[in-house]
């Protein structure tokens, strides 16, 4: 009998954590995620797919601890004993890293090593491999080099968090040549969802719209709307991750659409799928803006394509309407996309609001 696959996944109760859950979950894992006690819960994104521990056949179990505290770490490895690790966890909020960058070098670029060291030594003393995977980001190119950009392009990164994932990459890069690891960088590129948290700039804008549309929002207040990113689908995204650990040899590799589009074309549709110009509501607050900006990110993700065989499945327009559709759904609003009802429909809800305002 062939012995079931486990993997062991930091950051598992984040979007990408708990999409990559899902599907290592439907390849017939053992998954064990690492968690934050926190004051109230934040397991929301992976409660359906848990299952009490107690009962037989479980293979979702998670497990206290964090990226500052290796020794916690070290001893989750060595009771798990995974055959795959997968970094996810990290202060992912690039303008918050601003305000906190002692805090997300500490977790995102001390942390991978912590995991890198720690997977080594057990490794190493157990004679087996442990394939591991480091959430790298676009967000290391930083300031235009070249476009698109590509696994060779070189890295300026534009934030504390960019910093520190440019050292979470090097020192990935650098355990697989000094030790023989296999490690694996993704370079992923903006990837979004219904489970995006609600910060970032795609789904503080299709929350916006569904709180807009309901007449509980008035205004959406944001900063550089020229910024352009290559925005593509998580869950897509995960799978590439995945394919990644399951070559014969580790490598690096971008992730992305190759397209880019701007914060304000997000706008334009994200709104255009209710029927409403986004003019009438957005205005500009500095405080969403940073002390340095990535101004255009477009991917180039043919080695993907050829190597791992793998293509997005999702066009920019449909995550935006896939997003708005799934924040007007929470609030109970039926959606152009359910074939319920008719954009039409929304102008009520406009009269209702100008009502209020
Ligand atoms: P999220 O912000 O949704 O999730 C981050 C996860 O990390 C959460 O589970 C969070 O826990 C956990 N976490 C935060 N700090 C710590 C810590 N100190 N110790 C342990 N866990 C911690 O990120 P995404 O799912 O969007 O991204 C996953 C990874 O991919 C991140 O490393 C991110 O930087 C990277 N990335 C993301 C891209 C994207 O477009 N989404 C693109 C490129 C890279 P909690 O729920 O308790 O806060
Ligand atoms: P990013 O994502 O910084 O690319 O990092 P974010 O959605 O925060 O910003 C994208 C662009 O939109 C502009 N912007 C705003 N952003 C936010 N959050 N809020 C606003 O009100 C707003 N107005 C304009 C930003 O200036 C920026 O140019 C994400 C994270 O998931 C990282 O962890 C990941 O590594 C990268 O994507 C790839």
């Amino acid at each position: 009998m062939t012995q079931r696959k486990r993997a062991l996944v930091t950051g598992i109760t984040g979007q990408d954590g708990s999409y990559l859950s899902e599907l290592l979950l439907e390849q017939g894992y053992e998954v064990h995620g690492i968690i934050r006690r926190t004051s109230t819960f934040n397991t929301d994104r992976i409660d359906h797919i848990y299952e009490d521990p107690h009962v037989e056949g479980a293979r979702l179990f998670l497990h206290y601890g964090d990226l500052t505290d290796g020794t916690t770490f070290r001893r989750i490895l060595e009771e798990v004993k995974p055959s795959e690790v997968y970094n996810l966890g990290a202060q992912s909020h690039v303008r918050v890293s601003f305000d906190a960058p002692e805090y997300t070098a500490d977790a995102v670029g001390m942390g991978a090593l912590r995991i890198l060291e720690a997977v080594r030594d057990y490794q190493q003393r157990i004679g087996e491999q442990v394939r591991y995977y480091q959430a790298g980001s676009s967000e290391m190119y930083g300031k235009v080099q070249q476009v698109p950009q590509t696994e060779e392009t070189p890295f300026y990164p534009r934030s504390p968090y960019a910093c520190a994932k440019v050292f979470a990459h090097w020192q990935t890069v650098n355990y697989r040549e000094s030790y023989d690891m296999f490690a694996c960088n993704g370079i992923l590129f903006n990837h979004e969802s219904p489970r995006r948290g609600e910060t970032f700039v795609t789904r503080k804008i299709t929350r916006a719209v569904a709180q807009i549309v309901a007449g509980r929002q008035k205004k959406l207040f944001m900063g550089n709307l020229d910024a352009k990113r290559d925005w593509g689908y998580a869950k897509d995204y995960v799978r590439a991750m995945w394919l990644m650990l399951q070559q014969e040899q580790p490598d690096d590799y971008v992730v992305a659409t190759g397209e880019t589009h701007s914060v304000h074309e997000f706008l334009d549709i994200a709104f255009g799928r209710v029927n409403l110009d986004w003019k009438d509501y957005v205005e500009f607050d500095e405080r969403y803006l940073r002390p340095a900006e990535v101004d255009l990110l477009i991917g180039d993700p043919a080695k993907a394509k050829k190597q791992l065989g793998w293509e997005p499945s999702v066009t920019f327009e449909e995550l935006v309407h896939l997003m708005v559709d799934a924040d007007l759904q929470a609030l109970g609003i039926s959606t152009p996309g359910n074939g319920h009802a008719k954009v039409a429909d929304y102008a009520t809800v406009r009269q209702n609001l100008a009502g209020v305002s």
